[in-house]
Formats: structure tokens, sequence, C-alpha cells
């Protein structure tokens, strides 16, 4: 005989858990797109307490898409190692080019980083971040997706980490809310402002996202889309190799802090 309520509990008991286990972590990601999937696999294989918060049902952000409904990713040869790390596989169709399935690249890329000892949850938005009397950023202010989409005044709560990690990709949501709202704050960027993204230039893009790959602000890091987004950097189409490079590139960052 199943008893329901059995079903129930164990659910309850052991989410409540995983939620109270990770109350403190050594670094939050919002946003499991590819490069906070990437990120998420290189700290918590460097031995730091990763989690990472996503709003949709779904994990994967734009890559699940590949380019315009064609579910097709393409890597150029600086980043195949990357996905050759998860065991992704690809073809090269033209010299420098490998397209994979944006699929199977998602859920290895997710695998890789559970596997790693990260912590996703999903249908979870960041909404605001935790300051410290110096306004440093020391966590994410968290909420129900379903509370944000229902427009409900439900108070939301706190999760505490050392670096907090912005990867939610075009909108750049973290970085704006903590500038919006810690009085004089100025971002390591060329105006110490948001500056927003610009036109297609997939070459330019790709390259400068190493550059925009940096921490803006004591304690929050960019990754990823948002990263050109809050620097002025381009974008780049389905090309994903610069994603991966990126989450690849603030993980490193944060562990010789955090190591240091
Ligand atoms: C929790 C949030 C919140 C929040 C958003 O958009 P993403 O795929 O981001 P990246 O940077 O890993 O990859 C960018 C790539 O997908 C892309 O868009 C490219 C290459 N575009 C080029 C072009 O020219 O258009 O993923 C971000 C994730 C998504 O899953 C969001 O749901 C999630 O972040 N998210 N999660 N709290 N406040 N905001």
């Amino acid at each position: 005989m199943l008893d329901e309520t059995i079903i129930t509990k164990v659910i309850i008991q052991s989410y409540t858990k995983d939620l109270i286990d990770n109350l403190h972590s050594d670094v939050i990601i919002a946003g499991a797109g590819p490069a906070g999937l990437v990120a998420s696999k290189f700290l918590a294989e460097a031995g730091l307490k990763t989690v990472l918060f996503e709003r949709r049902l779904s994990i994967g952000g734009g890559m699940l898409g590949g380019g315009m409904m064609f579910n097709k990713i393409v890597v150029q040869s600086e980043a195949k190692r990357i996905l050759d790390l998860y065991n992704i596989k690809m073809s090269e169709i033209e010299k420098n080019y490998y397209v994979a399935d944006a699929i199977e690249s998602v859920g290895k890329l997710t695998a890789g980083a559970i596997d790693a000892g990260a912590k996703i949850f999903n249908l979870i938005s960041v909404e605001d971040v935790k300051i410290d009397e110096q306004f440093r950023i020391t966590g994410a202010v968290i909420n129900w997706t379903a509370v944000e989409m229902a427009n409900l005044h439900v108070d939301p709560m706190t999760f505490e980490s050392k670096c907090l990690i912005d990867a939610t990709g075009h909108d750049l949501e973290v970085v704006s809310v903590a500038l919006n709202k810690i009085p004089n704050s100025k971002l390591n960027t060329p105006t110490g402002q948001i500056m927003g993204e610009l036109s297609m230039n997939a070459e330019i893009g790709e390259k400068i996202l190493l550059e925009t790959t940096k921490e803006v602000y004591p304690g929050l890091y960019v990754a990823g889309m948002a990263a050109n987004a809050c620097s002025g950097g381009q974008r780049m189409g389905p090309i994903f190799g610069g994603m991966l490079l990126s989450g690849e590139k603030v993980a490193n960052l944060i562990i010789e802090r955090l190591n240091s």
C-alpha cells in the first residue's frame, strides 16, 4: 500500500533540509544558463560550497533554444576543451566551428554541476542582495518565481554567501537591483555604471567577454551575457564558447580570492 501522505512528508522534509543545508555557502549564483552552470562545476570541484538559484522550471537558459529554435549550439576551438570535459558530442562541420546538440549540452552541463557537488534550486528568483555595514554584498534575497509571477505581496528570504555571481543573462538582474538600492554605489566598469550590451558582433563580443567577466562590486561578480551587459560588450548570437569560458573565468577568480 502506498501512502500519499508519506510521499508528501518525504518531499517536504527532504526539500526543507536542502534549503537549511544551503543557508550559508561560499558562492551563490543567480541563473542556471551555460555561464552559471559551468561556473558552479568549477567552484564545487575546488571544494567551495556552491548554490545556484534558477528562476525557471527548466535549467539551461538561452542554451536550450539554440539559434532561433534550431536547437544546436556552436563553439569555437578555444572553448571545445570545456565541452570535452563533459563528453558532449560535437561535429566540426566547418573548420574551427564545432556544433553540438543544445539539449545534450544543457543536460550534461547540469549533470556536471550536480556531480561536482553544486546545489541547484529551480523555480526560485534572486530578487535582491544582502549587504553588510560597509555595503559589501554578503548574500542573496530570494523568493519563489510563482510569487513574483503572481505579483503577490509575500516577503522574501535570505541566503548568505561570501561571493555572489550575477549570471542572469541579458537582463543583468542582480547588478541592476544592487546598483539601484545601494547608496552611491559605483561599479567596476569604465563608466562606473551599467553600460548595457551592444548590437551583434560575435568576434568582438566573444573576446571582450573574458575582460567583462569580473568582480564589479565588492562581493558581486558577473559572468556570461550579464558581463557584457554590464560593461558594454557586444552580443554574439548562438555561439556559446564565450559563455563557457566566462563561467570558467569567474570560478577561477573566486577560487583565487577565497583560497588566498
Ligand atoms: C534567478 C534568474 C534571474 C533571477 C534570470 O540567459 P542565460 O542563458 O545566460 P548566460 O549568460 O549563461 O548565457 C547567455 C546565452 O544563453 C545567450 O543568451 C546568448 C549567448 N545570447 C547572445 C545573443 O546575441 O542574444 O541564462 C540566464 C538564466 C536563465 O535561465 C534565467 O531564467 C535565469 O538566469 N534568471 N534566475 N534569479 N533574478 N534572472
